[in-house]
């Protein structure tokens, strides 16, 4: 039963159970009406709580029904029904109470929740506005500045934060039912508080508006749900509260039916996808209570930071004693920048530094659940340290390697009980970036392959498997858009001119401004090691800059000139001299933005299927994560693979074999073509 009525003397318990999150189903949204109904015409019940079994209060709309048309009855005439009930509702909230959640809620009239409780408004994170009376509701209630944050920031507030702003009636320490009951009880006896619908939007200052617009849309860029939320607030502050809810009703279905909503619903339901692969099912992880790291480098710091985040004791090997001070020295600034930016106190940064254990001693690993190894990408240093840690670590302890180009099972050589073995790509800074490429090897269990996905959970990242091959899924898609913006220079285009296309299509940088930032000599390296086995990598142009020791920021310039103490990008004469020599004899055409971004996007999708064809990736939708989380691309584009179906691939087809033609990319591949029949990439990767 979804909708299920208790009584407890004069209050009625409304109880919705309705797994796994409590989303609001028609059959829901039916149930609350007909509660409203039987409870109204029960002379015994004095108030009502209505109250949500299982891990969550009413988590919002069931986003599976947004792809279809709407059916009756309506969230907003169900929270008109609550809001017009004759008895009073108390929202006894746990866990979540968000979007169409809360907003049932605040058709109630109080809410009490526990202290672990969050409230939240995240329509804008899936692309559309709150659609059943938040934006008109959340500003009488705790005034417009608040609102507008809540509804264009799409992040939740704690119980806590949510009682201050006037969001929320009462905290419930102990057992939420009878404080709810308790609550209610009191509540009876009392007038009735004025509903939400009839009560005046608090004043705001001359130029409150102007301001909070501004702000909006300097965070949000082209993201189009934001803007929206924000001016259903300001009218809904400005206008009655009819008229506010049929403006809010109107925008919301108009973004239900857009792009970028149906793209964030993509990513929504590829992240949940993403850490529970079908073959783990019912997979048992191995134990995680204590981590070390080798290698006490960027890479290896931020790791270590990451797990001590995640509260697990961490011991860090580097291989004498100024190593490890200096590696202790990079994990203290990690702390030391959290506190800095208001994430941690102080306290906090003490004690995770203090469950750090620095020593270039492996035999302290000796009874180490999980050991990662982060040192530099040498598959002879590597080998070495995994000889150590074999000889000294139980044969049940994982042991990882994080490389981001190395073949793992090349570096798993040796290694004692292998079955225990397989790589993890974080991305930098390891502590903050959301990515995880997790590579297991032949030999790698299942049991080894959950433990990964477990400690993805555990830091809180984005877990995608991924097969071995030169660069894994990210990499080596992004060796591709490196060509392709070389190719781009050879036939017409500038950097800044790429850069700029590649910002307007929504990244947060061109190719050239981060390699400039992240240091061209990295992917040299890549490419000579490429070189070594025989293949013949393009960068014409950057091959030619790493040999004057143009670098990028760190060497003063790259692909641009830099001045001292000035990170902003200029052109540079030198580049562009290096650029007409290695175009000379090249067919020269005009660039604009779309076509740029066309010849640098396509071939990456014509990469991924490639990766898809070849298992290397399991689903579409974890090339889209690794692009989206590892590589900046934007979300409400849904990523490559999505905007290539939303796009057409009948004409993502089309525009490769142009460029093909021209000699600008390589034609689309035998799987890319097939997906203009099945209609997608669905069928490559079943
Ligand atoms: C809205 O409300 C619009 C209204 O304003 C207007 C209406 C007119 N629907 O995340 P988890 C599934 S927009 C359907 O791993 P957690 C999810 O797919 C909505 N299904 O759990 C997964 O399924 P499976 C605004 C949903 O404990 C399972 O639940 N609300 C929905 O880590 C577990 O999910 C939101 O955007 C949904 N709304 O986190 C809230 N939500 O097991 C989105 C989840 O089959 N949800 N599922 O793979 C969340 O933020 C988290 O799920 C939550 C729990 C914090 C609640």
């Amino acid at each position: 039963m979804t909708v299920n009525i208790t009584h407890e003397n004069a209050v009625a318990v409304v109880t919705v159970d309705n797994p796994p999150v409590n989303a609001l189903s028609q059959a829901l949204r039916q149930g609350l009406i007909e509660a409203v109904a039987e409870l109204d015409a029960d002379a015994a019940v004095k108030a009502v709580v209505l109250i949500c079994a299982g891990r969550t209060f009413i988590a919002g709309a069931d986003v599976n029904e947004f792809g279809k048309p709407p059916q009756p009855p309506h969230l907003p005439d169900v929270v008109t029904t609550i809001a017009a009930a004759k008895k009073p509702w108390v929202a006894a909230i746990h866990g979540s109470a968000l979007g169409g959640g809360l907003e049932v809620a605040l058709g109630c009239a109080y809410r009490v929740a526990v202290a672990s409780a969050s409230l939240g408004l995240p329509e804008v994170k899936l692309g559309i506005i709150p659609g059943a009376g938040g934006t008109v509701r959340l500003p009488r209630l705790i005034g417009p500045a608040a609102a507008v944050d809540l509804v264009t920031g799409g992040s939740p507030v704690g119980a806590k934060k949510a009682h201050a702003l006037g969001l929320v009636d009462a905290i419930i320490d102990g057992d939420l039912r009878a404080g709810g009951i308790a609550f209610a009880n009191d509540s009876a006896g009392k007038p009735v508080p004025q509903p939400i619908s009839g009560r005046a939007v608090p004043a705001v200052e001359a130029g409150f508006w102007e301001g909070a617009e501004k702000a909006v849309a300097a965070k949000t860029k082209r993201e189009v749900a934001p803007l929206r939320a924000f001016a259903s607030v300001r009218n809904a502050s400005e206008t009655d509260f009819a008229s506010a809810m049929a403006f809010e009703r109107e925008t919301f279905l108009e973004l239900r039916g857009s792009e970028q909503a149906a793209a964030l619903r993509h990513v929504f339901f590829a992240e949940r996808a993403a850490p529970r692969p079908p073959e783990l099912a019912g997979v048992a992880p191995r134990d995680m209570r204590s981590a070390a790291v080798i290698g006490g480098g960027t890479m290896g710091v931020g790791i270590a930071a990451a797990l001590r985040d995640a509260g697990l004791p961490v011991i860090l090997i580097e291989r004498d004693a100024p190593a490890v001070e200096r590696g202790l020295a990079n994990i203290r600034a990690i702390f030391d920048g959290s506190v800095k930016r208001g994430r941690i106190t102080q306290t906090v940064a003490d004690d995770r530094l203090s469950g750090v254990t620095g020593s270039d001693d492996y035999g302290l690993l000796a009874d180490t659940d999980l050991v990662i190894e982060a040192v530099f990408e040498d598959i002879a240093v590597k080998r070495a340290v995994f000889e150590k840690l074999s000889a000294v670590c139980r044969p049940d302890a994982v042991l990882a390697t994080n490389t981001s180009y190395l073949d793992p099972t090349a570096i798993s050589e040796g290694v004692s009980h292998p079955e225990r073995f397989l790589g993890l790509h974080f991305f930098s800074p390891a502590h903050i970036m959301k990515l995880l490429e997790i590579v297991p090897t032949e030999e790698t269990t299942p049991e080894v392959l959950a433990t990964g996905f477990a400690l993805a959970r555990l830091l809180g990242k984005i877990p995608v498997r991924a097969g071995i091959c030169d660069g894994f899924i990210g990499n080596r898609i992004l060796k591709v858009t490196r060509a392709q913006a070389e190719r781009l220079l050879l036939s017409g285009a500038t950097p800044s001119a790429v850069d700029a296309a590649m910002r307007a299509f929504g990244l947060p940088m061109g190719p050239f401004e981060a390699q400039d930032l992240g240091g061209l000599d990295i992917a040299a390296f890549q490419r000579k090691a490429a070189r070594e086995r025989g293949e013949a990598p393009f960068a014409p142009v950057a091959e030619r800059l790493c040999a004057i020791a143009r670098f990028g920021q760190k060497s003063g310039g790259g692909w641009y000139d830099y001045t001292p103490g000035d990170r902003a990008p200029k052109p540079s004469e030198t580049a562009a001299a290096i650029i007409t020599e290695e175009a000379a004899g090249r067919p020269q055409r005009l660039w604009d933005e779309a076509s740029i971004a066309d010849a640098i996007i396509l071939p990456m999708v014509n990469e991924a299927t490639r990766i898809l064809e070849e298992r290397v990736a399991l689903r579409s939708g974890d090339i889209d994560l690794v692009k989206i989380h590892g590589y900046g691309f934007p979300r409400w584009r849904g990523g490559p693979m999505h905007y290539a179906e939303a796009r057409g691939l009948a004409e993502v087809v089309a525009v490769l074999d142009q460029l093909a033609a021209e000699g600008l990319a390589d034609a689309p591949c035998d799987g890319l073509r097939q997906t203009v029949q099945t209609g997608g990439f669905a069928a490559i990767a079943g």
